[in-house]
């Protein structure tokens, strides 16, 4: 029985993921790396370090800098980042996402937020949705970045509930495969090729927890016969 949703933030609750790209892209261009679009996406949802180390592999940079030296730039990136998103405003919820909150309030589902960014509470609390989430796991405790299924595992736990009573929600697909490492049915909003998810949605305005509600449950039931 379902008992509770578990999101991702960035491309998920609101688009600052196209403020990590822009950021990233801006660090990568200064490192003399070009990053095409398949490069830029393949960025999503990683933690800081994974996607600055991914960034000077795709530049083939791999051993050129010191940890101190990559700890700068990524530093540099994440301030070009904050500067970004203290311009955010419920304005910036994603469409459907509030019907979507409404919606599991009133069949009282518990919700988590399992983000991937160190910024999450202070893009939670721009958006002024932050009360609305039972539990918000803190990056800063986890061993592993996605794809490793840890941050969902963690927040299903906070949650209180099994993998099999929790519905998670991802725009990444290293974030679909940590939903699916941890045993938990996952809904992707993208591409449905790309993402690899149970239940797919081209973007967040066609997000109905009736009808995801009504995927999982058969899905569920596939799983026990
Ligand atoms: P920060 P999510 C992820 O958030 C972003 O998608 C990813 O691009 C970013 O590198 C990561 O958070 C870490 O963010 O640098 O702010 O700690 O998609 O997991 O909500
Ligand atoms: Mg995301």
């Amino acid at each position: 029985m379902l008992k509770g949703l578990i999101f991702d933030l960035d491309g998920v609750l609101t688009n600052s993921a196209r403020f990590h790209l822009s950021a990233w892209n801006d660090l990568a261009k200064e490192l003399g790396i070009t990053l095409d679009s398949k490069q830029l996406d393949a960025l999503r949802g990683l933690s800081r370090m994974d996607s600055l180390n991914l960034i000077l592999e795709f530049g083939n940079q791999t051993d050129k800098y010191s940890e101190a030296e990559k700890e700068k730039f990524a530093a540099k990136k994440n301030a070009n980042f904050v500067a970004c998103i203290q311009k955010m405003t419920p304005d910036d919820i994603l469409p459907g996402i509030m019907q979507l909150l409404k919606d599991a309030k009133a069949q009282n589902l518990k919700m988590a937020i399992a983000s991937a960014s160190k910024n999450a509470p202070t893009i939670l609390n721009k958006l002024d949705i932050i009360d609305e989430f039972d539990e918000i796991v803190d990056p800063a405790t986890l061993h592993h970045g996605k794809p490793d299924p840890e941050i969902y595992v963690r927040a299903q736990e906070l949650l209180g509930l099994k993998p099999d009573e929790v519905i998670s929600f991802e725009d990444a697909a290293a974030g679909v495969q940590a939903i699916k490492a941890a045993n938990q049915f996952a809904v992707g909003i993208g591409d449905a090729d790309v993402l690899k998810a149970d239940y797919t949605v081209s973007d967040t305005s066609k997000l109905n927890l009736k009808e995801i509600e009504t995927a999982f449950n058969k899905y569920q039931e596939s799983r026990e016969s």
